[in-house]
């Protein structure tokens, strides 16, 4: 069976590797449909070999489509998603609109697979922050095996997490530094090129900005509520690639070798870690790749049974688009759904 497929937010940096990965992968595809604003009618956008072209979102009939992934951010999602859902279409959301829902199941398919069973009370599925979903995939496989109490986590964002623009902002401005030209701060509060800002997304009233706060409601509710994790998240200038350091406090002995075995095997998960120069993943080295790469594997021996790990992953792939095609690969390989066009 071959299921039509509508990607909204294609002409954006997650809605282009979304058609990518689909091709890639072999998903089962009889129809793909590229959506954006009326800005974008008439662009074109590859899928495979084939060039689509981009239509509106506004008005489109979604009553054959089988699949909808979205990721044109949380008001888009707020008002489309209960529409297309109510035509009987699936809604695989990348933006946070839908993620705290409890009638929306948040799914990392290396961790919590079973909770897509609950999806049909919206028909909405969410997919993750970009910063959570490579960390839960690292966290699962320890957690199993000694019990997660708190995790510290520090983060490294690539500025494509901030969407198109913010990868033209890191290059116009790298660009006007050779040649002096005025710096200009349009998607960041701050220069973003030969900087680092320690601000991604709004503040909260405790002082904490809500990437922060993302990163250990998602962990909660995918992994287990007790863990207590707590987050500064810092965006650099790098393109492509999120990384972060994740100091862990398991209320079990676990060493740094067996956490290494441990996440050799995990789903998902590739441990680079030679305590050598280079023998260790950078986000660079990460762009256009599916793994979460654990390098650093450490003993802290500050607390009892704690470890300290370096995170990498590519937050298009992993943490966006790749995430939301293996979602859709559960529900085909559940069995989850029946292709509607040829109905
Ligand atoms: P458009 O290019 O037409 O504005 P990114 O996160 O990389 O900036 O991409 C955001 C994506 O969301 C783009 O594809 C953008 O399309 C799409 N988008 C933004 N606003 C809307 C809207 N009102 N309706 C449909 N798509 C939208
Ligand atoms: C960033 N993590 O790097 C953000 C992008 O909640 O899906 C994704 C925001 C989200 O800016």
């Amino acid at each position: 069976m071959a299921f039509k497929i509508a990607i909204v937010g294609a002409t954006g940096n997650v809605g282009r590797e979304m058609l990518n990965i689909l091709a890639e992968r072999n998903f089962p595809v009889d129809e793909v449909v590229a959506l954006a604003s009326s800005r974008s009618i008439g662009t074109e956008v590859s899928f495979g070999d084939k060039t689509l072209k981009v239509k509106n979102l506004d008005n489109y009939d979604f009553s054959d489509t089988d699949i909808c992934l979205m990721s044109a951010g949380g008001t888009v999602s707020q008002k489309y998603s209960p529409k297309i859902a109510a035509q009987g279409c699936v809604v695989i959301d990348n933006s946070s609109a839908w993620r705290y829902d409890s009638e929306v199941p948040l799914i990392v398919p290396e961790v919590n697979a079973d909770a897509i069973d609950g999806f049909r009370k919206k028909n909405i599925i969410a997919n993750p922050n970009c910063s959570t979903a490579q960390l839960v995939v690292a966290l699962k496989p320890l957690h199993d095996r000694a019990r997660i109490k708190r995790v510290v986590v520090s983060t490294y964002q690539s500025v494509s997490g901030a969407g198109k623009d913010g990868m033209d902002e890191l290059f116009n401005q790298t660009r006007a530094v050779f040649v002096a030209d005025p710096i200009e701060n349009r998607k960041f509060t701050k220069r973003i090129a030969f900087n680092v800002i320690p601000h991604i997304d709004s503040f909260m009233e405790d002082g904490y900005t809500k990437e922060e706060w993302k990163v250990l409601a998602e962990t909660k509710k995918m992994l287990d509520p007790k863990i207590r994790v707590t987050c500064t998240a810092v965006r650099v200038p790098v393109f492509i690639g999120h990384a972060e350091s994740v100091n862990i406090e398991f209320e079990n002995e676990i060493t740094a070798e067996e956490a290494r075995d441990i996440l050799r095997d995990a789903p998902g998960c590739l441990v680079i870690d030679k305590h050598e120069d280079g023998g260790y993943m950078t986000p660079y080295e990460s762009a256009g790749e599916d793994a979460t790469y654990i390098s650093r594997i450490r003993e802290d021996a500050t607390v009892e049974n704690g470890l300290n790990l370096w995170v990498v992953s590519d937050n298009l792939r992993k943490g966006a688009a790749l995430n939301t095609v293996q979602i859709a690969e559960l529900l085909v390989n559940r069995g989850l759904l029946k292709g509607r066009k040829a109905a």
